[in-house]
């Protein structure tokens, strides 16, 4: 079945000057990226976005670091979208993310961990809604 997830490069793949390759593997594998826009979003947006995680000590940090710089947005859409791109990014921590993915390949730190990716497809739904409210 076709899904929707919402796809963030996050801002320190952003500052590393990531995106392209975070997009190159998006396309390679085969999804297809049908909304895309860089935008450095409010405090608002991001509270938003990680309300799950509201009451976890690392929440605060998270909201700083996600406000830090511009992102990357994307709606990324095909056959087992959501799966498919959780196992294209890797485990949360990288230290624990295979290689070849692209936290496994390119990143040290679970708070900076480059990419998002919606884990179910009515949090990715949720997650478009607040990123691209006419999609
Ligand atoms: P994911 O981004 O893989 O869906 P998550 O939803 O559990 O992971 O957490 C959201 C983000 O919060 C994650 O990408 C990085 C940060 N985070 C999670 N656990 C953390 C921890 N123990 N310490 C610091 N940051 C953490
Ligand atoms: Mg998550």
């Amino acid at each position: 079945m076709s899904e929707r997830t919402l796809i963030l490069v996050k801002p320190d793949a952003v500052r590393r000057g990531l995106t392209g390759e975070v997009i190159r593997r998006i396309e390679a594998k085969g999804f297809a990226i049908t909304r895309l826009e860089q935008r450095h979003i409010s405090r608002d947006i991001a509270e938003q976005h990680y309300a799950e995680h509201a009451d976890k000590p690392f929440y605060a940090g998270l909201v700083d670091f996600i406000t830090s710089g511009p992102l990357v947005a994307m709606i990324v859409e095909g056959e087992g979208a959501v799966a498919g791109m959780r196992q294209l990014m890797g485990a949360t921590n990288p230290l624990e993310a295979a290689p070849g993915s692209i936290r496994g390949d390119y990143a040290t730190s679970i708070g900076e961990n480059l990419v998002h990716g919606s884990d179910s497809i009515d949090n990715g739904e949720r997650e478009i809604g607040l990123f691209f409210p006419d999609a």
